[in-house]
């Protein structure tokens, strides 16, 4: 079965502290599987199909970045024009350092940008941890934003395709510019591509 992709213009981007997991969240997506990163040097960018339903994709423009303080000059670049911007964090990172992302994304992108709040690695909380919103600071302050917000595991997989779906989703019901389908796919063959 031959199943069209479709492509709006859109820019998905990465953020958050080095070593949260963003590489290793994209690389779940990609391949399905917990495969080890290297470390992201600047930047990185993937092209992602993403599922809507049985007869829609869409292709998502991701960008990874680094997080570390060495490449924080090249951030603006990046979050500039994004349509949707992933803060990602994890149980231990502070919450100084998410403000810091939601401000600064508000800024450069005059709030245009809709934010993803992503936890990750919660295959290392307990269930207590999992379900319970005033464990942590940060999540009281994403739900004081109503944000939308994933629990996700690179580990075992958990709330990664339903966030790819929902930004797909987002992209598709938002994104005002012509909606071309550019490309088929055959279904044997469907996979992310790194361009
Ligand atoms: N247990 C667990 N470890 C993870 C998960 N995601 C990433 N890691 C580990 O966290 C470390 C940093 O991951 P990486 O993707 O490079 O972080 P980045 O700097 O934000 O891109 C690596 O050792 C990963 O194997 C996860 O979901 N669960
Ligand atoms: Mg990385």
């Amino acid at each position: 079965m031959i199943t069209p992709v479709i492509y709006k213009k859109n820019k998905v981007v990465l953020v958050g502290d080095v070593l949260v997991g963003k590489s290793t969240l994209i690389a779940r997506a990609e391949t399905n599987s917990f495969v080890k990163q290297d470390p992201t040097i600047g930047s990185s960018f993937l092209s992602y199909i993403a599922h809507i339903d049985s007869e829609t994709m869409i292709r998502l423009c991701i960008w990874d970045t680094s997080g570390s303080e060495r490449y924080n000059s090249f951030l603006p670049l990046f979050i500039k024009g994004a349509d949707v911007v992933l803060i990602c964090f994890q149980r231990n990172t502070p919450f100084e350092s998410i403000v810091k992302y939601k401000n600064y994304i508000n800024n450069l992108c005059y709030n245009d940008a809709r934010i993803y709040f992503v936890e990750t690695k919660i295959d290392l909380l307990d269930g207590f941890e999992k379900t319970n919103y005033n464990v942590s600071q940060i999540r009281e302050y994403i739900n004081e934003l109503k944000a939308p917000y994933y629990k996700t595991s690179s580990l075992t997989g958990e709330g990664i395709t339903e966030l790819f779906h929902d930004i797909g989703k987002f992209i598709l019901e938002n994104k005002e510019d012509e909606s071309d389908i550019i490309e088929t796919v055959h279904e044997s063959k469907l996979c992310c591509q790194i361009l």
